[in-house]
């Protein structure tokens, strides 16, 4: 498609939306929801985000810990530092909280698709149900073998020592996605963004990763209206349609609510005005 019937289609899908984000009329064409979460929305189940003063990057240096330069130079440190967050994420005070339960009851209730792509490497969005979920940073609780590529469950400390289930190799690293290393997922992401995307959420991120940081312009670009829900303003808050700000167990919960009491009505409206068919 050339750039000038893409702009005319997004614009067509822009004049065609609501004022409230991501609302749009039921049987409407596919009303896809994206939503982006980061660190923030774990924080208040017990997680540290990354670069809030008390975050993970305050306590170690990310060219120590999170790049591949790191591992070769230095694999015991890396592994020792995934270990203890694997080990802290199996703490029974670590559970999926308000927010992960809201977006995962929004997927079960929204008439349209709902995608939640995370750059967190925990697993509550999973714990909370969360149906349709992408990692695009990896995940805490698998390993990766760097013999023959297979991904693994991998749930304690001590991946150093532990040889791959398919190859017995014993060369297993974290299955997270360093500084410098492709994220996952990317073109299932792309293709949502660009076409099944009426309304684009990031929810506790600081925008300061990308590609994450671009998602929500390609979906903006893509005729999406665009929704920050985070506890401050970041550096993106001005690209974004909206922006509300506050905790994330109170916002989405609250967001949530909004967008199915929306549908709820707008399926009743819909039904009182179609007038009934008699045998
Ligand atoms: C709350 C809250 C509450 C708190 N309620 N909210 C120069 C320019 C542009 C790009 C680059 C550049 N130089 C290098 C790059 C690329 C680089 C990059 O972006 N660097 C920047 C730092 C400049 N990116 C990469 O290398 C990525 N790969 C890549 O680009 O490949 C090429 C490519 C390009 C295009 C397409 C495809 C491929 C890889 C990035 C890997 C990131 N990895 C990490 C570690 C993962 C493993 C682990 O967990 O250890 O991922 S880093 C870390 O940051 C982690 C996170 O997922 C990521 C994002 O952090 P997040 O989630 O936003 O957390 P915070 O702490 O930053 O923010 C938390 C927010 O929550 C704050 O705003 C708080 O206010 C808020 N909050 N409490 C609501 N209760």
């Amino acid at each position: 498609m050339d750039q000038q019937k893409q702009q005319s289609r997004a614009q067509g899908r822009q004049e065609d939306r609501r004022e409230t984000p991501g609302i749009v009329g039921p049987g409407s064409n596919a009303p896809g929801l994206v939503i982006l979460t980061g660190a923030g929305i774990s924080r208040e189940s017990g997680l540290a985000t990354f670069r809030d003063p008390d975050g993970l990057w305050a306590k170690v240096r990310v060219e120590d810990v999170a790049t591949p330069q790191a591992f070769a130079r230095d694999p015991a440190r890396v592994q020792a530092f995934y270990d203890a967050r694997r080990v802290q994420l199996r703490d029974p005070a670590i559970q999926p909280n308000a927010a992960h339960h809201a977006l995962a009851h929004l997927a079960r209730e929204h008439p349209g698709p709902v995608l939640v792509v995370t750059q967190n490497v925990d697993d509550l969005h999973e714990r909370a149900g969360q149906s349709r979920l992408l990692h695009m940073h990896g995940e805490l609780a698998k390993a990766r073998c760097l013999n023959c590529n297979e991904v693994s469950p991998f749930e304690r400390a001590g991946l150093a020592g532990a040889s791959c289930p398919a190859c017995s190799a014993k060369a297993l690293r974290p299955h997270v996605v360093w500084f410098g290393e492709m994220p996952l997922h990317m073109d299932e992401i792309e293709c949502w963004l660009t076409s099944s995307c009426s309304l684009f959420v990031a929810v506790g991120t600081s925008g300061q990763v990308h590609p994450a940081a671009g998602f929500a312009e390609t979906a903006r670009a893509h005729g999406a209206r665009t929704l920050e829900l985070n506890l401050e303003p970041t550096e993106l808050t001005r690209s974004f349609d909206e922006a509300r700000h506050g905790p994330a167990t109170e916002l989405v919960p609250a967001w949530v609510d909004e967008v199915i009491r929306l549908h709820v009505a707008l399926a009743t409206d819909e039904q009182a005005a179609t007038p009934a068919t008699h045998d």
